[in-house]
């Protein structure tokens, strides 16, 4: 199954982490100015005292166990970025009207540097020009006062944002009556968390860093470690070394995870020949995941029945599962026939999968955007929990379900109460705060699109991240955006959400401190918290000099809205809490189950585990058992002309924030409007490597929705891809992902299945 690559691209050389890193991105940096500062800063990275990497939210280690670098390249290009010199001023916004920005690229639009102080836009001028901040918080209030149904603010949130203004800015929300919070995690991990909850009781991982020192087979699905979760390839090197069996499940065999797999160069190094690693390549077509699970399901319940109660944990289906029986005669009536032609993936490999995983004692199964941004994406999580359940791998040591997420602290935004459904503790929330939170589920990502395109949104707010370029279905993203009366960002670098503006009315950029900087108040020094993707809790401290003078922090910025908005009379003392952190940590013990002394808790280095019931073998979902999903797999099969388009990242870029335009594991220099896709399918279009295509998408959900998008002028690449697959970049290529394509039972973008067709472009 592990078939060499067509046309490899140059192979990965570099060490992940320390000096190699610091040098790669001091290099990588050069256009930035400020590099001794950007050294110094990369120091205090992930350490005890310093502050938590805004690259990914992959946990660290204990801090005993912490190197000096505990930090990858990536990281260090996400911290570089921040620490830069270069600023973007009032001079910077009086020389380009927005109109001119809006035709920038994305890497150009935040290469430019830091925000430094608080805007509004002119629309006399087509400028944004400075403006005081009380006075952006005035307009603000009068905006939200002016609303005749609260519902008609929308509160997102991208996931740097820390615990504490996490927690202020959804009292903020809820006070003012509204559950409108779409974040980031809509778009992200919604799928996993849709899945896990109805099948486990609980929404997150149930695997902490421990773990992967005992496991003895990894898997690793729909995910590119080696870009965009670096640190984890340390866990994954380790357990390959103890003889543990990897498993990578993606269309692509991503460079990164496959140098580690097989680390010949650091062996060649050592004057060693290469010794082969057991890791397996499954290759499966997009969204052919559910049909690829579902078989080895089937492939272990047939090992089963060949040496009955020799493979699966019967005490353990017995005891902690239900729905196990439906579930295993579904297996067995499903045809081998329709799971390889669906999954892309033969039943032989489908069985030898089957016999590593009934080979191994503790396995745990980690994923990310490869799954959840699917039409099918919460089922495929689901057949994969089903695998682990069917050998007690949950719950145990060195076993279990594991999400990868992505931003370093989605996950804490979600428990602090960033949820468009009201969290089961609002009525707390209430009581404390001596109010009646609202019980209307409140919009998620792409129903806030629709209501802002619906007329039915005045006001849109920002805390971070760059929902103009996101978000699906650009143009049609856009023209919803242009509908609201006021949009604010708080940001800390200029970004397309700033260029698309209200057709009427007004717009603000409120620039904040980032992670890396300090954040000193009339209290003294203060600090956040994160969550990472294994639910530790932590400290994070920043330190450099902020960018300017003139920023303020995210907390202080919710608190001077609020105050504008709830007026003086308002029993909240939103001024003291954004002064003294210590006292927003203090409510947020009173709320949430969990924080219980939650600033005595963040006191030793580690923070503390916030817990997980299903790690406990606790389950607190409907049936008060681990549920069997039995699942039917779709006929995803599509007409020939079309091709399935996968949008992933670069090794340059951090989502919407572009560092630079090379793809270093994918041979790609200088490009992003590239097109990977199969030699075959491109001889049968009568096209080749190098030809330049205009790629077309019109359907969503398998259905013509009538309107025609379009992405012109890509590069087609010959790669190692399933045929009948594509794969190019996010954002650029979000103008075909319709707003109607969405995953079932979590409403999640699809932007790894989209029906394109190429044709050779005339331009
Ligand atoms: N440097 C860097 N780090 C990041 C980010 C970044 O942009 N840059 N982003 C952060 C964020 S917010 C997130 S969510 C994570 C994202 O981390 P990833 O999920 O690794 O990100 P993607 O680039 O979207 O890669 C998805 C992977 O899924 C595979 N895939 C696509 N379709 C399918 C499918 O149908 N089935 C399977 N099995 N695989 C499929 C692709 O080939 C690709 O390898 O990374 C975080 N960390
Ligand atoms: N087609 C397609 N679309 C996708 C995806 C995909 O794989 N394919 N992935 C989706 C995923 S997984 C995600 S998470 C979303 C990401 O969506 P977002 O989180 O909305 O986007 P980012 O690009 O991470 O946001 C970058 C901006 O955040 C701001 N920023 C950076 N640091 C800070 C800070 O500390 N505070 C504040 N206030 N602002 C800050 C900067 O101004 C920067 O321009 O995109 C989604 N969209
Ligand atoms: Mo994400």
């Amino acid at each position: 199954m592990s078939t060499p690559p067509d046309a490899p691209p140059p192979a990965y050389d570099a060490p992940a982490g320390g000096w190699g890193a610091l040098k790669g991105t001091l290099k990588h940096v050069g256009a930035q100015s400020g590099k001794l500062k950007i050294a110094k800063t990369l120091l205090r990275v992930n350490q005890p005292g310093g502050f938590d990497c805004p690259g990914c939210a992959w946990p660290e280690p204990a801090a005993r166990e912490r190197s000096r670098f505990e930090f990858c390249e990536n990281g260090a290009k996400a911290v570089a970025w921040e620490a830069t010199n270069d600023k973007v001023d009032a001079a910077f916004f009086a020389r380009h009207p927005v109109a001119d920005l809006r035709a920038w690229s994305d890497h150009e639009l935040e290469k430019r540097g830091r925000l430094t102080q608080p805007l509004r836009y002119d629309r006399a001028t087509d400028r944004y020009v400075p403006i005081a901040w009380d006075d952006a918080f005035a307009l603000i209030g009068q905006h939200l006062a002016g609303l005749d149904d609260p519902n008609r603010a929308v509160f997102y949130t991208s996931g740097r944002t820390s615990n504490e203004a996490a927690f202020l800015y959804q009292l903020l929300g809820r006070k003012l009556g509204t559950n409108n919070f779409p974040d980031c995690s809509n778009m992200c991990h919604e799928s996993s968390g849709a899945a896990l909850n109805e099948q486990i009781g609980v929404g997150k991982g149930t695997v902490t860093l421990a773990d992967f020192d005992e496991a003895d087979c990894i898997f690793v699905v729909g995910q590119n470690p080696g870009t965009n979760h670096p640190r984890m390839l340390s866990e994954l090197q380790k357990a390959s070394a103890r003889g543990a069996t990897l498993i990578s499940v993606n269309p692509l065999r991503e460079r990164g995870l496959e140098s580690f797999v097989h680390p010949q160069h650091k062996l060649a190094m050592l004057g060693n020949a290469p010794t082969p690693i057991a890791g397996h390549f499954v290759q499966p077509t997009i969204g052919g995941d559910l049909a690829f699970f579902k078989g080895v399901c089937k492939a272990l319940l047939d090992l089963e029945d060949a040496a009955p109660g020799a493979v699966l944990d019967h005490a353990f289906i017995g005891q902690h599962t239900h729905g196990f029986d439906a579930f295993a005669n579904d297996l067995r009536a499903a045809s081998w026939e329709h799971l390889a032609e669906q999954s892309g993936v033969t039943q032989n490999q489908m069985r030898v999968i089957a016999q590593r995983y009934a080979a191994s004692d503790r396995v745990i199964a980690c994923w990310a955007m490869g799954l959840t941004q699917q039409r099918h994406g919460v089922a495929a999580i689901q057949m994969v929990v089903n695998l682990l359940l069917m050998r007690g791998n949950l719950g145990k040591p060195g076993a279990g379900a594991c999400p990868v997420r992505g931003h370093s602290n989605v996950q804490g935004d979600r428990t602090m109460g960033i949820f468009e459904k009201p969290p089961a503790w609002t009525p707390k929330l209430g009581e404390v705060f001596g109010f009646s939170p609202p019980t209307e589920e409140g919009y998620d990502v792409v129903r806030a699109i629709e209501a802002m395109r619906d007329g039915a949104v005045d006001v849109f707010v920002a805390m971070g991240g760059n929902f103009a370029a996101a978000t699906p279905d650009s143009p049609a993203t856009y023209a919803a955006l242009e509908r609201v009366k006021l949009n604010v960002q708080v940001s800390t670098k200029l970004n397309r959400s700033h260029t698309v503006v209200p057709t009427e009315g007004d717009a603000l950029i409120l620039p904040c401190l980032g992670r890396t900087e300090a954040d000193d108040t009339a209290h003294g020094r203060q600090v956040v918290t994160v969550e990472d993707s294994m639910s530790m809790v932590h400290i994070s401290r920043g330190g450099n000099p902020p960018a300017s003078d003139r920023l303020k922090s995210e907390p202080a910025i919710v608190a001077g809205i609020a105050r504008a908005a709830l007026g003086p009379d308002d029993p909240t003392d939103w001024q003291a809490m954004a002064t003294d952190y210590n006292q927003i940590r203090d409510k947020v013990a009173q709320v949430i189950p969990g924080f219980a002394d939650f600033n005595e808790k963040i006191k030793p280095k580690d923070g503390f585990y916030l817990g997980n019931t299903a790690r406990d073998r606790v389950w607190v979902n409907a049936g008060q058992k681990a549920a069997f999903q039995t699942l039917d797999v779709p006929d995803g099969t599509m007409p020939a002309d079309q091709l399935k388009l996968m949008t992933l990242r670069s090794h340059d870029q951090y989502n919407t924030t572009v560092y630079a335009l090379d793809d270093r594991y994918r041979g790609i220099k200088n490009a992003r409007e590239v097109l990977f896709c199969h030699a075959d399918d491109l001889a049968h279009r009568g096209l080749k490597d190098g030809d330049r295509v205009d790629i077309t998408s019109r359907y969503s959900n398998g259905e013509d929705d009538g309107v025609e998008r379009s992405a012109q002028n890509f590069r087609v690449v010959a790669y190692d891809i399933p045929r009948g697959c594509c794969a190019g970049y996010f954002p650029e290529l979000n103008v075909l992902v319709s707003l109607k394509s969405v995953a079932l039972k979590s409403n999640t973008p699809v932007s790894k299945l989209v029906p394109v067709t190429i044709t050779k472009s005339d331009a």
